[in-house]
């Protein structure tokens, strides 16, 4: 990567940066020679920026990519934590098992790996998800909180509440939450996040935590067996949805939330979360491997777990495959 470009980015997305736009201008903004700024001009159109000169020499910033090049996703990027180091793949086999080799080597918190095309994308339990090329947004960090393996349980909830409040305030939709990983928007699944731990039971080494964002999809764009219970962002909002832009607001508001996360655990966060349940006051199943169990999911403990009422007995679940016993 070569910061520069994203340095001339952000000076092309500002509003009126001191020096202005011309090729003079952003050089002297830079303190770069002009001869410099021209050739790193040319990397930007490469990577499909498109520029256009206008009559009084400022240069405009026309269209970016929808790419997940390094350039275009951390212009503008307001983290301090998440993306300070950024591995992006045109192509790979999963984001989380890259995550984790990183975390194994010692990449710092924060660290985060993003493709275009996930070939073997995971799912829990091992089961697969589908990410297709261009589409959506295949992504994990590297976490490491401070904390009992019990407590970083809920960051799966996290993840999917950050989802949760991004698309609702950028794009103005309702964003239902499925225990404990899934996000659905008018029934349809937009998100799913996978959280892999590795942790002594007092102490959690590093996190990696996936999460799998429906963008642009069409409903063709899924394989048959998908398109009943699949759904984008872009599907339901009725328009194109702008995948970086989505990205960079996903990786800001979920830093935030983490940081709060790692002082006083998920708690904080539940009533948010509660708000968004589709499980909460309802007739529930829960799978685990082989057995099952059937009750009223009557609320989230301050692990992140579920709680069921089975009969008399309260049943604290921590991990599962929750379908509504309705549907
Ligand atoms: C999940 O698993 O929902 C977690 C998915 C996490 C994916 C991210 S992408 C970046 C990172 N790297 C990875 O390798 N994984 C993470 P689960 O609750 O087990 O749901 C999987 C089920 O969702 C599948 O069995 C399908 O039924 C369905 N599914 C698969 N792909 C889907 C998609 N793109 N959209 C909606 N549903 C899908």
């Amino acid at each position: 990567m070569d910061p520069l470009l994203t340095d001339i980015v952000v000076l092309l997305r500002a509003k009126r940066p001191a020096h202005g736009t011309s090729a003079a201008g952003l050089a002297a903004a830079l303190n770069i020679p002009v001869a410099r700024l021209n050739r790193a001009l040319d990397e930007i159109r490469e990577l499909g920026y498109v520029l256009q000169v206008e009559s009084s020499e400022a240069i405009r910033l026309v269209s970016s990519p929808d790419r997940m090049i390094d350039t275009e996703i951390l212009s503008g990027l307001k983290t301090k934590l998440f993306a300070r180091q950024l591995h992006c793949y045109r192509k790979i086999g999963s984001t989380n098992t890259r995550a984790t080799q990183l975390a194994e080597s010692g990449a710092p918190e924060g660290t985060v790996v993003v493709a275009e095309e996930q070939t073997g994308g995971r799912g829990r339990l091992g089961r697969s998800w589908h990410s297709a090329p261009g589409l959506g947004i295949w992504s994990s960090v590297i976490l490491r909180p401070q904390m009992p393996l019990q407590r970083a349980s809920g960051l799966s909830l996290l993840a999917a509440l950050a989802f949760a409040e991004v698309a609702e305030e950028r794009l103005g939709l309702r964003v239902d939450l499925k225990w404990p990983n899934d996000g659905l928007i008018d029934g349809k699944k937009i998100l799913g996040v996978l959280t892999e731990v590795s942790a002594e039971v007092d102490r959690v080494y590093h996190a990696v935590c996936g999460t799998g964002i429906n963008v642009s999809h069409q409903p063709h764009d899924f394989p048959p067996s998908l398109r009943p219970a699949a759904g984008s962002l872009a599907m339901a909002a009725g328009e194109p949805v702008d995948r970086i832009a989505f990205y960079r607001a996903f990786l800001e508001r979920f830093e935030t939330l983490y940081r709060r996360f790692r002082r006083g655990g998920i708690a904080p966060f539940l009533p948010d979360y509660r708000r968004r349940s589709i499980l909460l006051g309802k007739d529930v199943t829960i799978r685990q491997g082989e057995q099952t169990i059937s009750g009223v999911a009557t609320g989230i403990d301050d692990n992140g777990a579920l709680i069921i009422r089975s009969g008399k007995r309260e049943v604290v679940i921590s991990s599962g495959e929750a379908t509504l016993s309705t549907s």
